[in-house]
């Protein structure tokens, strides 16, 4: 079902100290910039390897809210890793043998993700504790 991990979201305060963290200490490249209104997101793709289907990338998150997915975990929890993506060949298909199972699904279709990407969220508390995100990266 998975074909690799796409990208592990990570919650910030501060979008441009995280970028320069990030790309200063681990020598990452940022390949994408995004404001995700849906969402609720100001987003920096940060590229690490090539996999099958697409890349792997950070994903580094501002809230553009409080009340946001983003916002409200920043309050309860504060920074660190919000939510693990995994690449799939078909969001469509992989949403529904995944709900077949048992899985809340978030989104009942999937929306629109960083670098045209398409997404759509599992629920965290129905996989251990994660917020899984399901990514059908763009047609190069
Ligand atoms: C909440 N919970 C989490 C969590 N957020 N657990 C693990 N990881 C997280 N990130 C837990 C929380 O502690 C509660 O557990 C329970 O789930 C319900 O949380 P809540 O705070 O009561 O509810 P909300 O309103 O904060 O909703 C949580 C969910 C929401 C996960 C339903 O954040 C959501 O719909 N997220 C999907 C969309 C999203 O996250 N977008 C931003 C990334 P207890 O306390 O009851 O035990 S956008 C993105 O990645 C893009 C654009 C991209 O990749 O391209
Ligand atoms: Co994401």
């Amino acid at each position: 079902m998975f074909m690799r991990i796409d990208h592990i979201g990570i919650a910030c305060r501060d979008l441009e100290e995280k970028i320069a963290f990030f790309s200063e200490t681990f020598e990452l490249t940022v390949v994408a910039r995004e404001v995700n209104e849906e969402q609720g997101v100001k987003e920096a793709m940060l590229h690490i390897a090539d996999g099958e289907g697409g890349g792997s990338y950070i994903q580094l998150l501002e809230p553009l809210s409080e009340d946001s997915p983003v916002g409200k975990f920043l309050a309860k929890r504060g920074e660190g890793v919000h939510h693990v993506a995994f690449g799939v060949r078909d969001v469509t298909e992989t949403m529904a043998k995944i709900n077949e199972k048992g899985v809340r699904l978030l989104d009942q279709h999937p929306r629109h993700g960083s670098m045209g990407s398409e997404i759509a969220f599992l629920h965290p508390k129905d996989v251990g504790g994660m917020l899984t995100e399901l990514v059908q990266a763009a047609k190069r």
